[in-house]
């Protein structure tokens, strides 16, 4: 990663980060490629910076649009509900047709490629929760590359919280599967938890930079870390390192130019007759790495397991509240990752709750008794329900 910017590109890029208008943003991110050195070291940078320019043309235009009540094909899609899910594959998987066995949105289902042209949601519910599963258009080769139908493909797949790689099993998957781990590949995103996260949360409630190493740094140390953020204008803002971090690990969080996603494969058309010998093939080239779920949306098969595999790749648990005063639960639950504490918790509903909080009464399967009385580092389960008591 691009390791030595010039000063005056790091100060810009501070700037740029700092603006909220998108046209303003623009402008500033331009400066700074004029900035950047033109080396193999900055090449992901800059694509990546021409792709958030691309990104933000984008959504300059479609508020024009909305403004003036006119339609036209739409680029992004609001996040509803506790998450949203996008399916990613080549044309023709049956892409639509899982979507409209999920959720009861309008798509047309075709023999003919390439007819979903623009992301298209659908509500799913898992149980209580409320899945957006979105169908993003066709994956294909140079997605990552070229034009608006790649950007806006690989964008919904980039803003997503977890992911569906659809293949069809009456194609060789082998290539399908390579097609689209390609794809993420170039546009950076990641469905394999990677060995080093950094995540820099900027303005941090306390004054100054805050640095929780909770892995390793294995090039560096964390005067260098410090070092860094600070030759990029961070001086105030919480940064966990988990894993096996790299300088350029953290350099890359600055730049927020990974992200990781978790996926499940989904490999569609099980009922054809030599199904099972792909799967294999398949299950020969993935590994352990990923879960493959082999389903047929035409025979309807393999599909009842999906809510619950989704609800296991997105790693979150749900936590119920109550009021003091109340005799039930919400029926809402809360999402929090798995291994969130109580505290979390209290800051997710709102900071009052955290900067006051006296203690919680936890209701759970787990725990011998209940209610038990804990503090804000109980570390909370699927299922918990939890009553704070502030001060
Ligand atoms: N045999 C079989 N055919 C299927 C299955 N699922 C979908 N199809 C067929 O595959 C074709 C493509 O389905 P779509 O759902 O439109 O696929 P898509 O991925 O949305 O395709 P595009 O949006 O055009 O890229 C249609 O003719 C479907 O009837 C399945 O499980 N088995
Ligand atoms: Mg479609």
């Amino acid at each position: 990663m691009p390791a030595n910017l010039p000063a005056e590109a790091k100060h810009k890029w501070r700037e740029a980060s700092e603006t909220r208008r998108p046209e303003e943003k623009i402008e500033k991110l331009q400066e700074f490629l004029s900035l950047v050195p033109k080396h193999k070291g900055t090449e992901n940078l800059r694509a990546q910076v021409k792709r958030k320019i691309a990104i933000l043309r984008k959504e300059i235009a479609e508020k024009k649009r909305k403004k003036a009540g006119v339609g036209g094909p739409k680029f992004f899609v609001e996040k509803e509900g506790d998450a949203q899910i996008v399916i990613l594959g080549p044309t023709n998987v049956g892409r639509s047709s899982l979507l409209s066995l999920l959720t009861n949105a309008k798509v047309e289902i075709s023999n003919y490629l390439y007819t979903t042209k623009e992301p298209t949601p659908g509500m799913f519910q898992h149980q209580d929760l409320q899945l957006q599963i979105v169908e993003a258009p066709a994956l294909m080769e140079g997605s990552a590359d070229r034009g608006t139908w790649g950007l806006q493909t690989l964008t919904a797949a980039r803003n997503a919280d977890g992911l569906l790689l659809m293949i069809d099993l009456s194609q060789d998957p082998v290539e399908q599967f390579s097609l689209i781990s390609r794809e993420l590949d170039k546009a950076r995103i990641l469905t394999r938890k990677p060995k080093a996260r950094v995540e820099i949360e900027r303005k941090y409630m306390g004054a100054g930079l805050k640095i929780i190493i909770l892995g390793h740094l294995v090039d560096c140390t964390s005067k260098d870390v410090e070092q860094l953020l600070k030759s990029y204008g961070i001086r105030d803002a919480a940064v966990k390192i988990q894993g096996e971090a790299t300088i350029d690990d953290v350099e890359d969080a600055v730049f927020e130019g990974t992200v990781y996603r978790p996926a499940v494969i989904i490999a569609n058309k099980a009922d054809i007759p030599n199904a099972t010998e792909r799967i294999e093939q398949l299950k020969g080239l993935v590994g352990e790495e990923m879960k493959i779920l082999p389903v047929s949306c035409e025979a309807k098969f393999g599909l009842d397991k999906l809510g619950s595999e989704i609800f296991e790749m997105l790693d979150i648990i749900r936590v119920y509240t109550k009021e003091p005063n109340d005799r039930f639960p919400s029926e809402k639950p809360f999402t929090v990752r798995k291994g969130s504490t109580v505290f979390d918790l209290a800051r997710r509903i709102h900071s009052d709750f955290y900067k006051q909080f006296s203690y919680a009464k936890v209701w759970s399967k787990r725990l011998r008794f209940s209610p038990q009385k804990v503090g804000g580092t109980f570390t909370l389960e699927d299922g918990d329900t939890v009553e704070i008591h502030m001060k």
